[in-house]
């Protein structure tokens, strides 16, 4: 059947071609390559191999390999990593649309495969632009709609990740020569410099991105770039205050959280409270207990008996997974190491299992590395910013341990085991 003409797109604009696309594609080779490896690391800051609830990708298998102690030097590290992985993410949007739209003609190229060779190279662009479509919706998803897949967002994006870079490694081996011509053949200050009026079709390629029947351009390469360029640069700024917080908060239009955490010493980000948790007011009230496990020795304190023990201050940050952080905030409360104590575990302390007082829903229960126990500034927090935490932030006690991902900061502490053999299987 012959498909009519007006059905088949004809690609008008003069301003496809390999130089174009090879522009797009070295913004996206320094790009993706950082965002996977602020991905890798992002999966390591979890400690995923210390505890099965730590873990949220048990069938990893070999996908493991590059795992490491996460360390709580330097204290804004995961800060860091993530906002610019979120960041980073967002702002290579309008690269990644633009990348797609250059060679869009090629999605439709007839005949659909011309040789084994070919069909192998239509394979590896499936799984490329598949991929790539699939970390990005996902990972913006996850950050706008707060886990929109409960769960399983996690592996959904650490396979896909793993899917999509492999895709990435065999294009760019299979494409950077072309690229690196691409490049070479044309001025890109001169391309700078060329105005609507004087933009003619790259000269015509075995590559099939020209068009073969050029219309008039309606914008110049450099209005194009431009284009793309403008569009990164305000998403950058509508997105990264949110990571980079303090008064650029305000900026950061884009933040899912909304921009205003309200004002007082618990006036910072909250991400999920007591009543997204559904965590009930008689279990963090007056009958409240913190139950102190290890060693085949246990512990339970009131309130006011963990306000008797030692305390002591660390100013450290909250830094969510979904790209956004506070600043430092100024928390007090007994160090994890005194606590260990209390059950004769204090001069080398083991890692430690903490529970919540929360009975459903995600981050209920995590693992805790013994470096991240020893260091001094890990708290179980009692106040914020000198008041009493707010039932929000995690009253009547909560933990914060420098460097780590929000997600291993428990609110509503009921229980610490340290030592694997306490914990439950
Ligand atoms: N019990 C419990 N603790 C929790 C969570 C939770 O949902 N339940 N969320 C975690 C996540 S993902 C983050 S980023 C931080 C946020 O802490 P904040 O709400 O005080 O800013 O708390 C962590 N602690
Ligand atoms: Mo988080």
């Amino acid at each position: 059947m012959k498909v009519p003409a007006r059905f088949v797109p004809s690609w008008p604009s003069p301003l496809r071609g390999p130089w174009l696309t090879s522009v797009f594609a070295v913004a996206l080779l320094v790009g993706i390559p950082l965002l996977f490896l602020t991905g890798l690391v992002s999966y390591t800051a979890y400690n995923p191999d210390l505890a099965p609830v730590n873990d949220m990708t048990p069938d990893k298998g070999v996908l493991g390999f590059y795992l490491l102690a996460w360390p709580t030097d330097p204290y804004w590290l995961y800060r860091v990593t993530q906002g610019v992985h979120v960041t980073l993410g967002v702002v290579l949007v309008p690269v990644l649309l633009a990348k797609l739209w250059s060679v869009a003609p090629k999605l439709f190229a007839r005949p659909p495969v011309r040789s084994p060779g070919h069909a192998l190279d239509r394979l590896s662009l499936l799984l490329l632009v598949g991929g790539a479509l699939f970390e990005f919706a996902t990972g913006i998803l996850n950050i706008q709609l707060n886990y929109i897949f409960p769960g399983s967002f996690y592996p959904l994006h650490f396979y896909g990740a793993w899917v999509f870079i492999g895709a990435f490694v065999v294009h760019v081996a299979l494409r950077l020569p072309r690229t690196v011509r691409a490049l070479r053949g044309r001025d890109f200050r001169a391309e700078l410099r060329t105005p609507r009026a004087r933009t003619v079709p790259e000269p015509p390629d075995t590559t099939g991105l020209v068009s073969r029947t050029p219309g008039p351009p309606t914008v110049s390469r450099r209005g194009a770039l431009g284009m793309v360029g403008l569009g990164s640069v305000v998403l950058f700024v509508v997105t990264a205050g949110q990571s980079i917080g303090g008064p650029v908060r305000g900026t950061a239009l884009l933040a899912p959280h909304g921009r205003n955490p309200g004002p007082g010493p618990n006036g910072f980000q909250i991400n999920k409270g007591v009543a997204a948790t559904g965590v009930r007011a008689r279990d963090i009230g007056p009958d409240w207990r913190l139950t102190v496990r290890g060693g085949g020795r246990e512990s339970v304190l009131t309130r006011e008996e963990l306000e008797r023990l030692p305390q002591h201050r660390a100013d450290l940050p909250i830094a969510c997974v979904e790209g956004w952080s506070t600043s430092d905030q100024r928390w007090e409360g007994v160090r994890l190491v005194d606590l260990a104590a209390l059950v004769g575990l204090g001069h080398a302390p083991p890692a430690v299992y903490v529970e919540s007082a929360q009975r459903h829903g995600s981050f209920r229960a995590v693992a805790l590395r013994d470096n991240q126990v020893r260091d001094p500034r890990s708290l179980l927090a009692l106040r914020v910013n000198g008041a009493v935490l707010s039932p929000d932030h995690g009253h009547p006690a909560r933990i914060i341990v420098p460097g780590a991902p929000g997600v291993m900061n428990t609110k509503w502490v009921r229980r610490l085991s340290f030592g694997e053999s306490s914990w439950p299987v």
